[in-house]
């Protein structure tokens, strides 16, 4: 949902840098002989060409478009040059672009706060950097503006067909102009400076949008492009805007945008100007309306987040027409690849950057072959990310098990039959930088279970909404960002959304895991010790049996309701830690609900494995056991220590005494 945030000054200075051709700048670097050639990139699957995924600019002069495939581009443009996306595990493999793009954001970085909004795209605050270059030199006194400052694209200056690098230089230097486009104009002279140094260090050209506010900025990075920038002046928002279809504007592609038209009869940007304030607000709510009306006069307080790093991993892959997985043992041999990747992913995160992700989410589309419900979503389901390859595949399995029960309905069973998958991913995300104190396990294990529920995972990756504007870092395979050709080949689409729409809750979910910290405790650990990426490599089967040997093999599967008599409810129980993504939910619970839903655990502490106990950081282990001792004495040491584990463990006393009698 669009969060209505009012500007919190209009003489800020931001711009979205866009990296051109990106994939295409990327390979050309590595095979330099493509430089200057029409060329592009294609998926792995070589069905007719394989799906081109990235066209360079010479390539488009000739009519060649990313709808294309191979065989189609090489009819307009015989000269292309087609050059295979990576691949690993029998998919894209993107880390060469991950990459690229790094190298892109460590250099952006040096002149302002830098958010990387995706795989090619990031916004700069640059107000600070532009205050300090007008305070330090009068435009007005500059005796050379280089040239790639005079070839911007100044919005709404009149050209009237003069010497236009003459007009730009008389509108950067005014003497009378508002401090407001000063600001820009200081601003798109250090764009143009960082756009040149990314060209030096890794022969990338991008483009690049310098406005207010990141939307206007956004929205003029792709007016000019390659190798160009815009100014988007205040003067010039209202001709920008009016024209726009409002459902190009980012937020506006899915529901909100299609109400918009067959409600209000609002089709570009403009035409919202006529409604007011509290007539939107009336319509779609406090928050959505104001957040329409500021969109309609370019109004958005969005601040460029310090965030060099991605917000989520993914992993995904596409299964169209007779590809569809159809069989579970199916899924889990893909899964067990997804999962592979987005471990080494994860662990490589947690080495680099010292940063650990908290929820796992199993995305699917599917269709069931008799079915009048054929519309029914595969819900998204999400639960705690517990490290090693092995274990994200567990979790996984479970996930996608979940979801097939409730897709098919209690009328099919959720057996091999009657049903395909088109697309699976796995996402990490709610990642968060290892805190330097630590967290006691109840707050550590009651935050994971809030996380369970705390947002709606469909909208990280996948949110319909938002499939027109950006892209982003993970490979995903969301249907409404697909072109499918024949409805038979595999394509790589850009999630679309995880960036922005993740913002917010990661945002959130940080500053409340903050809350839970104690740093004069230890440091803490992961939740799980097994954080090799190798533990990938052994079969899910072997996993399998030897947890089943071992007994419950993880606190959080230990913490799950019992009761799990009927199949159902034991097929539920398996799902340990399975939630819907349905929104806000423990956050907005209320005190009768929480008692409710804490009332739900149950256990048996005979059937607590060692191994559990062994997982826990070293300074919890004996906090763990003292519990397991015998009731009185537990009891009395958790009364006297005024421990919370048992709270968390035991929501009422009975059942805390003796639970296989509850
Ligand atoms: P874009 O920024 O959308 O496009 P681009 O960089 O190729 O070209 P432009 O100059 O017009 O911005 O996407 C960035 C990269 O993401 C692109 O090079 C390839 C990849 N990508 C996909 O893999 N699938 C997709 O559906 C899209 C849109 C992009």
């Amino acid at each position: 949902m669009p969060v209505a945030r009012p500007e919190t000054s209009d003489s800020r200075i931001i711009a979205h840098v866009d990296m051109d051709c990106f994939y295409v700048q990327v390979e050309q670097r590595k095979q330099p002989h493509l430089r200057g050639q029409p060329t592009a990139v294609v998926q792995y699957n070589s069905w007719k060409g394989g799906g081109l995924i990235a066209v360079g600019y010479e390539a488009r002069k000739d009519g060649v478009k990313r709808s294309m495939r191979g065989d189609e581009a090489k009819k307009v443009c015989p000269q292309i040059q087609l050059v295979q996306v990576p691949v690993a595990r029998g998919k894209a493999d993107l880390t060469i672009y991950r990459n690229a793009g790094s190298e892109v954001v460590s250099i952006l970085a040096r002149r302002g706060r830098c958010e990387r909004a995706s795989i090619d795209e990031v916004y700069l605050d640059l107000t600070e950097a532009a205050e300090t270059m007008l305070k330090e030199t009068p435009l007005e006194s500059l005796e050379s503006i280089d040239e790639e400052v005079l070839k911007s694209h100044v919005l709404g200056l009149s050209l009237n067909g003069n010497d236009e690098k003459e007009i730009v230089r008389q509108w950067l230097t005014r003497r009378d102009a508002d401090h407001r486009d000063k600001l820009l104009a200081c601003g798109a002279i250090i764009v143009a400076e960082l756009r040149m140094q990314v060209l030096r260090e890794t022969e990338f050209t991008c483009s690049a949008g310098i406005a207010h506010n990141k939307m206007l900025a956004k929205l003029a990075s792709g007016m000019n492009k390659p190798a160009q920038q815009t100014i988007v002046t205040l003067a010039s928002v209202k001709g920008l805007l009016e024209p726009l279809p409002i459902k190009k504007m980012k937020q506006l592609g899915g529901k909100l945008g299609s109400s918009l038209q067959t409600d209000l009869g609002v089709d570009t940007v403009g035409d919202l100007l006529q409604f007011s304030v509290e007539k939107l607000q009336d319509l779609y709510g406090s928050n959505t309306g104001t957040w329409l009306w500021n969109v309609a006069r370019g109004i958005s307080g969005d601040e460029v987040e310090g965030r060099l790093l991605p917000k989520s991993h993914g992993s995904g892959k596409t299964f169209p027409g007779v590809r569809a997985l159809k069989t579970v043992a199916a899924v889990e041999k893909w899964l067990k690849e997804l999962c592979e990747e987005l471990s080494e992913r994860l662990q490589l995160d947690l080495e680099t950057n010292k940063r650990v992700a908290h929820t796992l989410t199993l995305h699917a589309h599917a269709y069931k072959s008799t079915d009048t419900d054929s519309h029914k979503k595969f819900p998204s389901k999400s639960c705690p990310l517990r490290y090693g390859a092995g274990k994200i595949l567990e979790d996984s399995v479970n996930l996608f098990q979940a979801g097939l029960r409730e897709f098919l309905g209690s009328y099919m069973n959720s057996a091999d039959g009657g049903w395909g998958i088109t697309n699976l991913s796995v996402t990490a995300s709610k990642i968060v930088a290892v805190p330097s104190g630590t967290c006691s396990i109840t707050k550590y294990f009651h935050g994971q279970d809030r996380f369970h529920a705390s947002s709606e995972p469909s909208d990280e990756k996948f949110a319909p909404e938002d499939d027109n504007l950006s892209t982003s870092m993970t490979e995903s395979h969301s249907a409404s960002h697909q072109t499918e050709i024949g409805g038979e080949q595999p394509q790589i689409t850009h999630d679309t959304s995880s960036f922005d729409q993740y913002e917010t809750t990661c945002k959130d979910e940080a500053s409340e895991s903050c809350l839970t910290l104690k740093h004069h405790e230890p440091q803490p650990r992961l939740p799980e010790k097994e954080r090799n990426i190798n533990d990938g490599k052994r079969s899910y089967e072997q996993k399998r049996k030897a947890t089943k040997e071992k007994g419950t093999s993880s606190i959080l599967r230990f913490l799950q309701p019992t009761s799990c008599s009927s199949s159902n409810q034991e097929a539920k129980c398996l799902s340990s830690g399975v939630q819907e993504a349905s929104g806000m939910e423990s956050e907005s619970l209320t005190e009768s609900q929480n008692i409710r839903r804490t009332n739900s655990w149950r256990y048996n502490v005979d059937e607590i494995d060692q191994s559990v106990v062994e997982e826990l950081p070293p300074e919890l282990q004996e906090e763990v056991r003292t519990w397991l001792r015998p009731q009185k004495q537990v009891k009395a040491n958790t009364e006297k220590r005024g421990s919370s584990i048992a709270h968390y463990f035991s929501p009422n006393k009975n059942e805390y005494t003796n639970p296989k009698k509850s």
